[in-house]
């Protein structure tokens, strides 16, 4: 089975959220896109606590059942099937899907017989990469949607850089079109 898996794609890392990409928006329409050609959509919510250790390192951001983490409107989110939450723990960053605390991941992918992850989502630095480097760690054929993803830039070469690290632990990096093909 194949799943399109969707990190943390949330209000608050859109353009006029707490902690922006300064283009996130513009993946929206590439997901909705993507969701009809998997066996499974699924998805990851940055789902913080409102005190915890990471605001010491980050703006406020994805505090749990606020705007700021909800998915944008412009997401067709009746496509998701399960939505994983991390971050949960004060104590804890949460930046892998892998460390979600609602459901675990790997046991879901291994029950659904999930072999096959193409990752889209928000941010390539940080939850996208190391989401990514938990899946390859799993076994997972893993795969990079390059145009359904996008970074914070706070510091620009780090996304090259998360590209590569990604590509060298065994990502394959493609573009959507060679998933819905070029001509839709
Ligand atoms: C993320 C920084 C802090 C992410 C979450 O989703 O990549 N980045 N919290
Ligand atoms: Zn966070």
């Amino acid at each position: 089975m194949k799943a399109l898996f969707i990190v943390d794609l949330q209000n608050d890392f859109c353009p006029h959220g707490a902690l922006p990409t300064p283009k996130g928006d513009a993946i929206i329409p590439v997901v909705n896109k993507l969701m009809s050609k998997f066996d499974f959509v699924l998805a990851s919510k940055d789902w913080h606590p409102e005190k915890s250790v990471h605001f010491k390192k980050w703006p406020v951001h994805c505090v749990h059942d606020t705007h700021g983490a909800e998915f944008p409107s412009s997401l067709t989110v009746d496509k998701i099937d399960t939505i994983f939450l991390k971050g949960t723990d004060d104590k804890d960053d949460g930046y892998s899907a892998f460390e979600a605390s609602n459901i675990n991941l790997a046991d879901y992918l291994k029950k659904n017989k999930i072999t096959a992850l193409y990752v889209a989502g928000l941010v390539i630095e940080f939850c996208v990469k190391r989401t990514v480097m938990d899946a390859l760690k799993h076994g997972l054929n893993t795969f990079v949607v390059k145009d359904a993803v996008e970074g914070i830039y706070q510091n620009p070469g780090d996304v090259p850089l998360a590209f590569e690290e990604m590509k060298n632990a065994g990502a394959t990096i493609i573009h959507s079109s060679e998933i819905v093909g070029g001509r839709e």
